[in-house]
């Protein structure tokens, strides 16, 4: 039996190594993870920087949260290390991977950037798993532990001094439900997060310890240029299908397993990359979810894959929100730049389908794009102002720019970025005034009250368009004057009628608690 750490950075859910925590240890082997730092604390500043600290935006890291980490892994001493992280945590893992070196125990690196993009992770660390880890880990380590030829394992690559051994990817692993569910098991587990150290439990705050994250699938029909499943499914798996499904029954044990599991589950969320494919699928497991599980949820939807009939089966579900992928307004953007075969006058029908089935609907936009035009950001928001209310738009992401990604081969070619980001493994272009201002401009068009022709004068302003802060300020505003403590989830109108609602059912029972004291006083003194 090996000991194994695994390590998180910035991410308190990932999936990746929960599944190669539970599969390693069906397999006797022994697990921590570690989460360095939390998802809330992405672009977290510190107060005062400290020599020794590591400072490079998107991260702050102490001095402390750094020694912490090293003197934990110290602690446990495992004779393996993996880590598991995304493009803007590149840096860090160098730092924190560099620190661990002196244990001399083998550190493995894994995940979408590495999957992406193994050259240049090599140059960093010399052990890196390019696709899915779970047998390739398993593989390693039993190999390694036994001092067996390890080099050969399909989907690890190799430094060996200037020699770099690329060995097979394997193919996608066909049936999911073969792997044990997720381990979200609260013991041998660390946060390292706001300076400090917690065992054995979720970070506090975090929506972990009231919500279940569930994946359904892996991977994705559609092949958007910016985004990693247009990778796996044209070059890394060519030929071969990544996307693949749980079935019903098995995803329906794993609920019930996370209901028995953790006694203040109130909420469950699908982070499947579109939940809403596969029709049979989704009316057997309407079926199964609304008699055995009944709990609200939400998923991620497409405007492609929102038929009538699948809104429906999820709204019969106690569905309570879906978060729609339309990123930009512009046909131009989304068909010749994104490849998103999505018409206008798709997401349109898409949003009245959801809107019309009753229920709520949350937008994705992509921001920061170096290939939009002016005319692009006004087909944007002339779409915005057609779709029906109520809907709440996301805080813009800005476009990263990955290797080796169709659109980041031509963003290079046309000159529109030319180094990486300091840290991350990622081309962004600067963020310029007139981005601000769309950005704004753009998450007005949720707010109701605000009429189409007093949004489309802000957009004309000269001024504003300079001074973006004066829109972000009405936005924000807004959003606190519409939503109870900013909260999107809790419209203060909803909220006020609920807690209504709830003061009248409060005056009813205590009415009929008094009346029935008052009878039995009756009684007694007759
Ligand atoms: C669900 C999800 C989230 C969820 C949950 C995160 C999670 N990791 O579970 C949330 C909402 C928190 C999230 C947040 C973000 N996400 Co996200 N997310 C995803 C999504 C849709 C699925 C990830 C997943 O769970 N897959 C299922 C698991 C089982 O697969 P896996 O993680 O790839 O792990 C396998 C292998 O990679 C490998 N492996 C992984 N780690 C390791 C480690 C070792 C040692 C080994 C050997 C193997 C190994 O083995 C695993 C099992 O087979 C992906 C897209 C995708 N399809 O991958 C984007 C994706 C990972 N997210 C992305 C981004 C950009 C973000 C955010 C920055 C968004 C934002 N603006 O805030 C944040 C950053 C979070 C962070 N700290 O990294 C990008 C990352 C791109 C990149 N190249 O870095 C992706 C790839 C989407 C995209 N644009 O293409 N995300
Ligand atoms: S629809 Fe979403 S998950 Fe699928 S390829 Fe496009 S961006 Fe990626």
């Amino acid at each position: 039996m090996s000991k194994i750490v695994l390590v998180s950075l910035y991410d308190e859910f990932c999936f990746g190594i929960r599944y190669l925590s539970s599969y390693l240890q069906a397999n006797r082997h022994s697990v921590w993870i570690i989460n360095f730092k939390i998802l809330s604390e992405i672009n977290k500043k510190i107060e005062e920087e400290e020599p020794g600290g590591y400072y490079i935006l998107p991260c702050c890291v102490s001095s402390k949260e750094i020694s912490l980490f090293v003197e934990l892994i110290e602690k446990l001493n495992p004779d393996y290390i993996g880590f598991s992280f995304t493009a803007n945590f590149f840096g860090l893992t160098i730092l924190l991977s560099e620190k661990l070196k002196y244990l001399n125990k083998p550190i493995i690196w894994g995940g979408v950037v590495v999957t992406l993009n193994p050259e240049s992770a090599l140059e960093y660390n010399d052990i890196v798993c390019v696709g899915e880890g779970e047998e390739t880990l398993l593989e390693f380590i039993e190999l390694h532990c036994n001092n067996k030829d390890y080099t050969k394992v399909k989907n690890l690559w190799f430094k060996n001094g200037a020699n770099i051994i690329k060995n097979e990817v394997r193919p996608p692993y066909p049936n999911l439900d073969d792997f044990p569910f997720p381990d979200f098991d609260q013991k041998k587990k660390f946060v390292i997060s706001d300076g400090k150290l917690f065992e054995n439990q979720f970070p506090p705050a975090s929506h972990l310890n009231s919500s279940a994250m569930i994946i359904s699938g892996r991977g994705c029909p559609y092949s958007c240029t910016y985004c990693c499943n247009n990778y796996f499914n044209k070059k890394l798996y060519p030929k071969m299908t990544f996307l693949r499904r749980r079935s019903v029954e098995n995803v329906v044990a794993e609920l019930k397993y996370r209901i028995k599991t953790m006694s203040n589950l109130t909420f469950i969320e699908f982070i499947d990359d579109v939940f809403t494919l596969h029709r049979d699928w989704l009316r057997e497991f309407g079926d199964r979810y609304k008699k055995e599980i009944k709990k609200p949820f939400w998923c991620f939807t497409h405007p492609s894959a929102c038929k009538r009939e699948i809104i429906e089966i999820l709204k019969d579900c106690g569905i309570s929100y879906t978060v729609i992928g339309i990123q930009s307004g512009s046909e131009r953007i989304l068909y010749d730049v994104f490849n998103r075969r999505t018409s206008r006058e798709k997401i349109i029908n898409a949003c009245n389908i959801i809107n019309s089935v009753g229920v709520r609907y949350i937008i994705d936009l992509i921001g920061l794009n170096p290939f939009e035009t002016e005319q692009d950001r006004w087909d944007t928001l002339t779409l915005l102002l057609k779709l029906p209310h109520p809907f709440f738009i996301h805080p813009v992401n800005p476009l990263a720019l990955y290797p080796k990604h169709e659109i980041t081969e031509r963003a290079l070619e046309l000159g529109y970025i030319q180094a990486k980001r300091t840290g991350r493994d990622c081309f962004l272009i600067e963020e310029e005034k007139i981005h601000r201002f769309w950005n704004a401009v753009h998450r007005l068009s949720q707010f109701e009250d605000l009429s189409d022709s007093t949004i489309i004068t802000i957009a004309k302003d000269e001024n504003l368009r300079n001074n973006p802060e004066i829109v972000e300020e009405l936005l924000s505003v807004l959003l606190k004057f519409y939503y109870y403590k900013g909260n999107w989830l809790l419209p203060k109108d909803e909220y006020i009628k609920s807690l209504e609602n709830e003061r009248k059912k409060i005056q009813v029972t205590q009415k009929s608690k008094i009346r029935k004291i008052l009878g039995k006083m009756k009684e007694f003194l007759s």
